[in-house]
This record gives structure tokens, C-alpha cells and sequence, in this order.
């Protein structure tokens, strides 16, 4: 059984980050350990007042008795981290438990829609930026890309839907110094949308779409993060990965729309994760 460690914060109500990385990625058939980054009541992308209990003084502790366990991973996958702390931290982990054959996976979560999340600013921009350097495969989302690449989110927004512009960003995204960048939440002919990647040392793009849902669900990055992780822990090619994540996140949109006021609260993947156990079964 292929083994994952993903490291991200538990969100104690909202359908994100550890709740749903956890149960996405076993049901992949694929053992998953983890690391909580934070305690939160709730994600911080809607909600006020939420709680928040930091657990950066564990992540080092934690590792350090993996290592001396001799723990390995196919793929370790980094979620929201709550600090900059935090994202040096994962530096040091990705120096610890790197092989020749395993996955080191970033998804830089920082904003949606145009704005970074409560708490984050330039500081947390460049860390990220430096750990993305680090990764094998990044995953972000067209906020993320305009921050990292410092492109005004009103031009990102404008171009998104230029294919010439999408693999613009995707070459430079690499220059960061990850071999594949993957942007998701990008627009296709107005009608469909889905993600793109380009790896750089084959030099190939690729890219997996659905027809596009008028609806912004939270925690769907998240969701198609974990889908993405199982599928390259377990050995399908980009292309196959993006087809299972592409299609397993709308899926998810899909069975959520009819309740709108669950929105915020994230996607009902719980309807749609006996498919994609079937499906995995035969990556
Ligand atoms: O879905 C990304 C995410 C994860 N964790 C926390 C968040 C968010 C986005 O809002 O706030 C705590």
C-alpha cells in the first residue's frame, strides 16, 4: 500500500484541509499520515471569530521521531500552513523525508478569488514562493499564481481563458525551481474549466477540463489537492492525475448545488468518494 504524509491544519467545522484530505486519500486505497499544522473552529475564508491553536512547536518533534522510526513516503503533501514559521519548517521536513522516488507536493494555499486569507501577507507570499522551489509538483490556484507571480489578479482574471497566458504562467511558475506547476480553476472558451500543468523537464503541457459551474463552493482547491496527491502517489501519469482530480472536484460541485446555503461549509465529496474509491482501484 502506498503511503502519503500530508501536512495542513484541521478546520474543526468546513469541509477543508485535514477533513478532507484524510478521508479523500484513504479512500484512494492509500495509507495517509498527517501532521496538523493548527486547530481551527473553522476556515478562516468566510467565517468570523473563528478559534485558532497553533501547533508549530510539534511539527519538529513529530518529524524528528519519524525519522527515527525510519518512516518513508511516496508523497508528501503539503495544505494551508498557518505561518511563515510554518513554512520553513516544511523546508527542513522536505530535507528530511525527500527520496530519489517520492513526491514532494505544495499546494501554496494562500487566497481565492483575488484576496489572501486572514492573516497572510508579502512575508508568507515569499516564503511560499521559496518552498514552491522546493517541490516537485505545485498546485495552485490563479489567486496564488498572480501573487507569486506578481501579476495584478485584475489582469489574471482578465486572461484567464488565454491558453498562451495560462502556459506563460506555468513556465514561470517552474522558474521557481519545481519541476511541474499545475494551475487549477482555469477557464476554457467560456464554457468549461479545469486545470493546466506543465512539467519542465519533459517540457510538455497538459490539461484536464469539465464544463464550467456558475457556483463557488469553499474548499474545492482542497479537495482536488488530495485527489491529485493520491493519484501521483499511486503512479498515474500528470495526465491521469488531473483527469481524476478535474473531474472528482466537479463532481463533488455538482452534488452540492442544489443545497446553496452549504456553500461555505465545502463540497458534499462524501456523495461522490465511493466512485472515486472504485476508480483508484485501478490506478
Ligand atoms: O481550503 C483552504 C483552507 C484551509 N485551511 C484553512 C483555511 C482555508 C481557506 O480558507 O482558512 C484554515
Amino acid at each position: 500500500m502506498k503511503k502519503i504524509v500530508t501536512i495542513q491544519d484541521i478546520s474543526c467545522y468546513g469541509k477543508c484541509s485535514l477533513t478532507v484530505a484524510l478521508p479523500i486519500i484513504s479512500a484512494m486505497g492509500i495509507e495517509t499520515s498527517v501532521i496538523p499544522t493548527a486547530v481551527l473552529s473553522t476556515h478562516t475564508g468566510g467565517f468570523t471569530g473563528y478559534t485558532f491553536r497553533d501547533l508549530t512547536d510539534d511539527i519538529m518533534p513529530v518529524s524528528e521521531h519519524w525519522k527515527s522510526l525510519g518512516l518513508e513516503f511516496d508523497a508528501v503533501y503539503t495544505g494551508y500552513l498557518g505561518s511563515v514559521k510554518q513554512v520553513e519548517l516544511m523546508s527542513d521536513f522536505f530535507d528530511m523525508f525527500r527520496t530519489e522516488k517520492n513526491y514532494i507536493i505544495v499546494d501554496p494555499v494562500m487566497g481565492d478569488k483575488g484576496v489572501l486569507y486572514a492573516g497572510f501577507g508579502n512575508d508568507f507570499i515569499s516564503g511560499m514562493k521559496k518552498l514552491c522551489g522546493k517541490a516537485d509538483i505545485i498546485l495552485p490556484n490563479m489567486t496564488e499564481t498572480s501573487f507569486m507571480l506578481d501579476i495584478p489578479y485584475a489582469q489574471a482574471e482578465a486572461e484567464n481563458g488565454n491558453e498562451d497566458f495560462i502556459k506563460s504562467c506555468l513556465v514561470k511558475l517552474t522558474d521557481l525551481g519545481c519541476d511541474t506547476a499545475v494551475i487549477t480553476g482555469v477557464q476554457k472558451n467560456g464554457t468549461h474549466q479545469g486545470a493546466v500543468a506543465y512539467q519542465k523537464s519533459t517540457d510538455t503541457f497538459a490539461s484536464s477540463f469539465r464544463n464550467h459551474i456558475n457556483a463557488y463552493v469553499h474548499g474545492t482547491g482542497d479537495v482536488f489537492s488530495s485527489a491529485f496527491s493520491g493519484a501521483v502517489a499511486k503512479g498515474a501519469s500528470l495526465q491521469k492525475s488531473l483527469d481524476i482530480a478535474v473531474n472528482f472536484t466537479a463532481d463533488c460541485i455538482e452534488a452540492t448545488l442544489p443545497i446553496p446555503e452549504n456553500y461555505m461549509n465545502g463540497v458534499y465529496f462524501e456523495k461522490c468518494i465511493k466512485n472515486l474509491a472504485e476508480i483508484s482501484e485501478n490506478i
